[in-house]
């Protein structure tokens, strides 16, 4: 058979064969060399500076408006992991219902001072909590004031408790704020380790606004301070005095934490509140405070303690701050006061 496909074949077959050959060897040259005449031409060239705009009015609509900002702005609003890859809690970031169902049987406190005129602060403090601070849930109120009586108990949920404390008041405001870290030093030790399974720490001139729950506990919880959330890490206000046991040096430290809400484990918070308190006693040893009382002392500690969870400033906020165009839930603000009523 293939003899006779030979004796078929026309004589100027030989002639097709080279053409042939000769046509693969320029095909082959082309394609190792890279000749661009056999690229395929772009019918519809993609035109980018169109693509650019259409993808900037897309971002634009973005829910939070985050990406429309400069660069460090859009850097610091979208962060949801700290460098330590502990979680920062931002709306959207959670899924509360099976944090819910983690948490039935969980035991939270919630520790507040309202010493001296700072009374008034209480009663829209703790109903705004009934509305909004980890509703469904079992609650302990730790109330620390110097006028038991004249607390006014708000309208309160199945399974929340309101504890009330006296404790004596400083004359000095700063006294009275740093006091707050002796009574923890005591509380969590004696009484809540038995009560509840976590503690929370806030400030009582502060409202709650929109939903507070368990998607902020955690071994050890602290909130970035809303007036340093867009800050260069050289700007935050810590204690830079290396006399001060707060000290936190040049090129130390994450974020600046806000001492109006925090909170955790009964036993780290027992941990933290020792430890700031050790250091406000030394300090006072040395006649000195440091800059920001025990706030400075909390970051000075959470400096060298990760907290295991970061809030967002969602979860503390002051309506007077600029950039709350990124706070899509302003879940805990500050009341305004009037600081000449409210001093001692
Ligand atoms: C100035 O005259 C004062 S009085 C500054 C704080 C004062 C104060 C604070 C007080 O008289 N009674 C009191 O209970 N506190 C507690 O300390 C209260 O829980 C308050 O929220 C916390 C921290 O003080 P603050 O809220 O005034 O601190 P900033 O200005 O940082 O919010
Ligand atoms: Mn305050």
């Amino acid at each position: 058979m293939p003899g006779k496909w030979k004796s078929m074949l026309p004589a100027r077959s030989y002639g097709i064969r080279l053409l042939v050959l000769a046509i693969l060897f320029i095909v082959g040259f082309c394609m190792q060399y890279k000749v661009p005449v056999f690229r395929p031409k772009e019918e519809h060239p993609i035109n980018w500076s169109q693509k650019l705009v259409e993808k900037s009015i897309e971002l634009a609509h973005c829910e939070r408006k985050l990406l429309l900002n400069t660069q460090n702005k859009r850097k610091m609003a979208l962060n949801v992991l700290t460098p330590w890859l502990a979680p920062i809690i931002w709306d959207g970031t959670y899924d509360i219902n099976i944090l819910d169902n983690q948490h039935n049987s969980t035991r939270i406190g919630l520790f507040v001072f309202a010493v001296k005129k700072y009374i008034r602060f209480l009663l829209p403090f703790l109903e705004s909590a009934e509305r909004y601070f980890m509703v469904g849930h079992n609650v302990i109120y730790y109330v620390f004031t110097d006028k038991v009586n004249e607390v006014v108990k708000p309208k309160m949920a199945d399974g929340r408790i309101l504890q009330l404390h006296y404790v004596v008041s400083d004359q000095r405001w700063q006294d009275v704020s740093m006091r707050r870290m002796e009574i923890l030093t005591v509380f969590t030790k004696e009484h809540m380790a038995n009560e509840i399974d976590y503690l929370v720490c806030a400030d009582v001139d502060m409202v709650f606004n929109d939903h507070v729950g368990v998607e902020i506990l955690g071994d050890l919880v602290a909130t970035i301070h809303p007036a340093y959330f867009l800050s260069e890490k050289g700007t935050f206000t810590y204690e830079r005095r290396p006399i001060s046991t707060a000290y936190i040096p040049h090129g130390h430290g994450d974020f600046y934490y806000m001492a109006a809400l925090y909170g955790g484990k009964v036993d780290e918070i027992y941990k933290l509140s020792m430890a700031c308190r050790k250091g406000i006693v030394e300090d006072k040893k040395k006649n000195i405070e440091a800059v920001w009382q025990e706030e400075s002392h909390l970051n000075r500690y959470l400096v060298y303690n990760k907290p295991t969870k970061v809030l967002s400033p969602e979860y503390l906020w002051d309506t007077n701050l600029p950039n709350g165009e990124l706070i899509k839930k302003k879940r805990f603000l500050a009341v305004h006061k009037n600081h000449k009523e409210v001093r001692n």
